[in-house]
């Protein structure tokens, strides 16, 4: 299975925007992960409005919206005229998510869930009848180069199995390291958010980083 690998915005060298994107579009990213935070469901803030609109228009690949906000329901008509293509929210804060999951159908984008350390399969199960995907968070949400909590891999697993009898795909958001990515990719993970622990702030580049991922999976299936 071919896996997606997303570049969190967040991470990104402000400073030089535009080449951030390019090169990131260069070097093969497929998606562009945007964290959208309101200091208010987590203690941080970003990234904003222009922020989206600037990497939408710049750049051809799919752009995603992590809402870590308190009231999801509020920026989706943003995120519509944005052309956003993928919207997740995290449950938790939602007096009604199947409603939004709804509506974010309903114009046309992907929909996703995104769940927390801390909170239980079991309190969301109902709306894996409803999305096309699940945003598992490694780490405590709202700030790049946080601790893996070892405990979610408990709940990647479930939701492996759970994945059975539903219609989504899994994705982590958080500490993703490369052997992190190894340990999933071949069980059915669909794709990595990738931040400070693999792509950003290193000595690597981009392309080699990207490269380097997706060769291991070309290497793997010739030596089978
Ligand atoms: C975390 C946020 C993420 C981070 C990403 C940073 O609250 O949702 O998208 O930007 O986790 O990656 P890393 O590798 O620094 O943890
Ligand atoms: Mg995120």
């Amino acid at each position: 299975m071919s896996i997606e690998l997303s570049a969190s915005m967040m991470c990104a060298d402000f400073s030089c925007l535009r080449d951030e994107v390019q090169n990131l579009e260069k070097a093969g990213i497929d998606i562009f992960h945007i964290d959208i935070m309101d200091g208010s469901f987590v203690d941080n803030f970003g990234m904003g409005y222009q922020d989206m609109a600037y990497i939408k228009k710049s750049s051809a690949k799919q752009v995603e919206a992590h809402l870590m906000v308190s009231k999801p329901y509020n920026y989706l008509d943003i995120l519509f005229n944005l052309g956003i293509d993928i919207i997740y929210i995290h449950p938790e804060v939602d007096p009604d998510p199947a409603t939004t999951i709804e509506k974010i159908h309903q114009h046309g984008a992907i929909a996703g869930i995104a769940i927390n350390p801390g909170t239980s399969i079991a309190t969301v199960e109902e709306l894996l009848n409803t999305v096309d995907r699940v945003l598992v968070l490694g780490v405590n949400p709202g700030h790049a180069g946080r601790k893996y909590q070892p405990y979610v891999d408990k709940k990647i697993e479930k939701l492996l199995d759970l994945k059975k009898d539903y219609n989504f795909d899994i994705y982590i958001d958080g500490a993703v390291t490369r052997d992190r990515i190894e340990q999933w990719r071949y069980k059915g993970v669909k794709g990595f958010i990738l931040g400070t622990a693999t792509l950003f702030k290193r000595t690597d580049s981009y392309s080699s980083v990207i490269k380097a991922i997706q060769e291991n999976e070309t290497r793997l299936i010739s030596t089978k």
